[in-house]
């Protein structure tokens, strides 16, 4: 059956969007009932309103932390119309029946988001509203309740439409849509007191996505999780099982290069092929693909700046399956969207889980992400040779590329450019040689560039090779019982090398 709205419990923290509905409220005659601000809003208004502190006979007290809570208020809320003793109980406290609440809960989230203060974000544990909303949404037989400014919209149009007559199948839905904001609300608060990265990972798998097909055609995917908190999608066809695989390469390597002046990856099977880092994002991009045009083509790239129009007409000509970037300018989207598939992702947050899981025989891997990213301040000298400023800058930007490459890896950088790396080879020699050949086929110069590994070198041959091709920096974690052959051979040759004293596999 329908219930006509007669009067109304506003309690609501964003003020944005209400003037309309309390306007509709008052022609329609409705006795509106309002808590401190939300009053004060109203009666800027020029529209009657009661205090609620009048109903319940108490001010607000405890600095806001009790406004509501008062069985006037839940008596007015919970009331079953159809029951005679809740009726008769009505009458004998003197307790006005509501058949509208409208709430907007204090931002939790947002203060959480926003890096508040410890003692800032538990205020905005909302303790009134919450169960204002929790009350309605029971007596949902009885009472409209609108949950979230979300709703607002839709709501002034039943309202105005229907002359304050709400039917049961709308009171159920906003009944349905309010308990999704309370067990939404608690759940960010249960993530923020829940420190224990395993819950907040298992949390976070709730959602099942089914996939075209896995790594291949004839293998069935599903994807476990959800990339809402990450990204937001601006175009494009449905990520692929491969697709997650190389975005999820980029945000761990680009999490490592957030800060940093602008900075542009393009990867290929969850390597990167390209990386610089340069004054501008146009000119990263552009030193990124110079380090590899060829395997380029059908890639993943990434920015850690906004995409500009220029970069986004040239980024136009590449084949490319995805561009992530934080933020890009309004006509670089209409230019990057003239591909129908191509996928467009602005990365929100890099909200990643500190734990990684994979699959093993019959069983599953746990391990700690590798948080570890090596400061130039840490690194150790250990050669006659001391490294430059440039140098320095180049070893740190290899360094953080070696972590975020397949093991055995080698990586060779120059001024602040990717000039080839040795991917998953069985030897670092293998990796060191795959790297030389692919630099020089793309026409660089090795003299001068440095070398990065991703673990220490157990025989000097990785050095001796370097040399012969003029790479005089080096860096590695250090710690092989014959480092001094490999330290040696650089004071020899007039090498600097610097430890880290981190390895960096990645299987
Ligand atoms: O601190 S509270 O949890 N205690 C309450 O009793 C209470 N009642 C409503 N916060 C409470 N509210 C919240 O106040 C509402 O959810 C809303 O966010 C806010 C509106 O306050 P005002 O009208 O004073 O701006």
């Amino acid at each position: 059956s329908n219930t006509k709205i007669k009067s109304a419990i506003i309690s609501v923290f964003n003020k944005e969007g209400l003037g309309p509905i309390v306007k509709e409220l008052s022609n329609q005659g409705v006795t509106i009932y309002s808590t401190g601000g939300t009053q004060s809003f109203i009666e800027d208004l020029g529209i009657a309103v009661k205090r609620v502190e009048d109903l319940t006979s108490y001010p607000s007290i405890l600095g806001g932390r009790v406004k509501t809570l008062h069985p006037k208020v839940f008596g007015g809320i919970l009331n079953r119309k159809d029951n005679e003793k809740d009726q008769e109980q009505l009458k004998e406290f003197d307790i006005p029946s509501f058949d509208l609440v409208m709430v907007d809960l204090y931002p939790f989230e947002e203060t959480v988001a926003a890096g508040g203060t410890h003692e800032e974000i538990i205020e905005k544990i909302d303790i009134g509203g919450i169960s204002l909303i929790r009350a309605a949404a029971k007596n949902y037989k009885d009472v409209m309740l609108v949950s979230s400014t979300e709703q607002y919209a839709d709501f002034l149009s039943i309202l105005t439409d229907q002359k304050g007559e709400i039917t049961i199948e709308q009171r159920k839905a906003y009944a349905k849509d309010a308990f999704n904001v309370s067990s939404h609300y608690d759940t960010h608060i249960f993530n923020y007191f829940n420190t224990d990265d395993e819950a907040v990972f298992k949390q976070s798998i709730t959602t099942a996505e089914v996939l075209r097909y896995g790594e291949n055609p004839h293998q069935k995917g599903i994807f476990y999780g959800g990339l809402d908190s990450i990204f937001d999608k601006l175009h494009g066809k449905a990520l692929s099982y491969n697709n997650l695989l190389d975005v999820d390469a980029a945000v761990n390597l680009m999490e490592d290069f957030k800060n940093e002046d602008p900075t542009f990856a393009i990867l290929k099977h969850n390597n990167a092929c390209g990386l610089a880092t340069r004054p501008t994002i146009e000119e990263a991009y552009k030193a990124a693909l110079a380090g590899d045009p060829v395997s380029a083509f059908g890639g993943i790239l990434m920015s850690n700046s906004k995409i500009d129009v220029k970069t986004a007409t040239l980024i136009n000509d590449l084949f490319c399956e995805v561009v992530i970037a934080p933020a890009f300018d309004e006509e670089a989207i209409e230019i990057l969207k003239s591909k129908k598939n191509r996928v467009i992702l602005v990365i929100k947050a890099f909200d990643l889980p500190k734990k990684q899981f994979r699959t093993i025989l019959n069983g599953v891997l746990e391990q700690d992400r590798d948080l570890i990213t090596d400061k130039i301040e840490d690194f150790e000298t250990v050669t006659k040779a001391s490294t430059t400023e440039q140098q320095n800058k180049d070893l740190a930007f290899a360094n953080k590329l070696v972590k975020h490459t397949k093991s055995n890896t080698i990586v060779l950088a120059k001024d602040g450019q990717l000039l080839a790396s040795g991917t998953g080879q069985t030897s670092r020699v293998d990796a060191l040689n795959q790297a030389i050949h692919k630099a020089k086929s793309f026409n660089f110069d090795l003299n001068g560039a440095v070398m990065a590994s991703d673990a220490f070198f157990p025989f000097p041959d990785c050095v001796e090779i370097a040399n012969k091709e003029g790479i005089n920096t080096v860096i590695q974690p250090g710690g092989s019982i014959k480092d001094e052959l490999s330290i040696n051979y650089c004071d020899e040759h007039g090498m600097a090398m610097v430890f880290t004293g981190n390895r960096h596999f990645k299987h």
